[in-house]
């Protein structure tokens, strides 16, 4: 049976000119800061990204972990988006390892924040109950509002609030590149306004590992020794690192056919009855599906398209998540969209 995995833009293979970067990268010991691979992938992201310095840690995870730790000290207060991926999916590390209280502000439908809100979240300093502000974390594209794009203005004017109280902004970039391309613009205007960022490899990119966090010099400087102390110094990793010239090398631009692919598909359940989502809303992979009651418990209706092959993940109560990636093709899409909508049409029957 053919099997359409649309449960993320992680389970992309790498392409052939990858594994054999792989096969043939220079090495040596990253942790002495002698890998060759590593360094030249380190110059290339920060300066794709616009700043001074970058270093290459395993994850998305690992990126923003040492990122935050690395602007904050215990007791701090980090302000998070309610849907923010540092705030749902990371284990709470940040409160774990760095002793820091997350605070939350509403996410809109794409992502967005609103500065007056954010503006109100910050601790004032002169009371001595209070916990300092010292962060702000941005998404961009944002993972669980459906992969909705932050432009470089709301970047700028989330980045001036935080930064007229003398805080630091921290970007998730995990998906930086899909943002840069359905803007057309080059990711350096969504990453000028922040302090650091963290973009991966390893989703749309078709790497098999590997993150990057890029900033200052000093920034970054604290971010290597953070990913020292979180067990994160690799050694001969040159041979990931070939793998991820290679991805910014080739696979930028191809992530305009994902999004091609996820607007057909959110057109395409759109008009499935019993399924809805807003296909103007789809701006890049990653689309939600709200179930509507009639098709009978989500938790059914996911496990009757798993069997007929198409994966999808986040299940929640009445939705779940779908991204489309390198490993799905228009084609896919429409096979997908028959075999959903006839799931759909049993599950309908059914619960009647
Ligand atoms: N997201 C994954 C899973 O939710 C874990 C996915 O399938 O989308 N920031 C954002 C915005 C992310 O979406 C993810 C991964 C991460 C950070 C973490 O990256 P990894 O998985 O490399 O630790």
């Amino acid at each position: 049976m053919k099997v359409y995995d649309l449960r993320s833009d992680t389970v992309t293979h790498p392409t052939e000119e990858m594994r054999a970067a792989m096969a043939r990268a220079e090495v040596g010991d990253d942790v002495m800061g002698e890998d060759p691979s590593v360094n030249q992938l380190e110059e290339m992201a920060a300066q794709m990204m616009g700043k001074e310095a970058a270093v290459l840690v395993a994850s998305g995870t690992m990126g923003n972990l040492v990122s935050i730790l690395a602007q904050t000290q215990r007791g701090d207060e980090v302000i998070a988006g309610t849907e923010s991926h540092v705030f749902w999916n990371e284990c709470g590390g940040a409160s774990v390892m760095g002793g820091l209280q997350l605070r939350q502000v509403a996410n809109d439908y794409r992502g967005m924040m609103d500065p007056d809100e954010v503006d109100r979240a910050i601790r004032r300093p002169g009371n001595i109950h209070f916990p300092r502000s010292s962060l702000l974390c941005l998404e961009n594209t944002h993972n669980r509002c459906s992969g909705g794009i932050l432009t470089p203005s709301d970047t700028k004017a989330l980045c001036d609030v935080a930064h007229a109280h003398g805080m630091q902004v921290h970007l998730d970039g995990a998906r930086i590149f899909n943002a840069a391309i359905a803007l057309e613009v080059p990711a350096t205007e969504l990453t000028k306004d922040v302090d650091d960022l963290t973009f991966c490899l390893s989703k749309g990119l078709s790497a098999p590992a590997g993150s990057l966090v890029c900033g200052d010099q000093d920034f970054v400087d604290r971010a290597r020794k953070w990913r020292k102390a979180v067990g994160g110094g690799m050694r001969q990793v040159g041979v990931l690192a070939a793998a991820g010239i290679v991805a910014l090398q080739t696979c930028i631009e191809r992530l305009a056919d994902d999004h091609a692919n996820a607007r057909k598909l959110a057109e395409g359940l759109a008009e499935i009855p019993g399924l809805s989502v807003e296909p103007d809303n789809i701006r890049t992979n990653i689309v939600f599906v709200e179930v509507d009651p009639s098709l009978g418990p989500t938790p059914d209706f996911i496990r009757r398209m798993v069997e007929e092959g198409v994966r999808v993940s986040y299940p929640g109560e009445r939705n779940f998540r779908m991204v489309t990636n390198r490993h799905i093709t228009s084609q896919d899409v429409d096979e997908t969209l028959g075999i959903v909508s006839r799931v759909a049409r049993v599950a309908a029957a059914a619960s009647h």
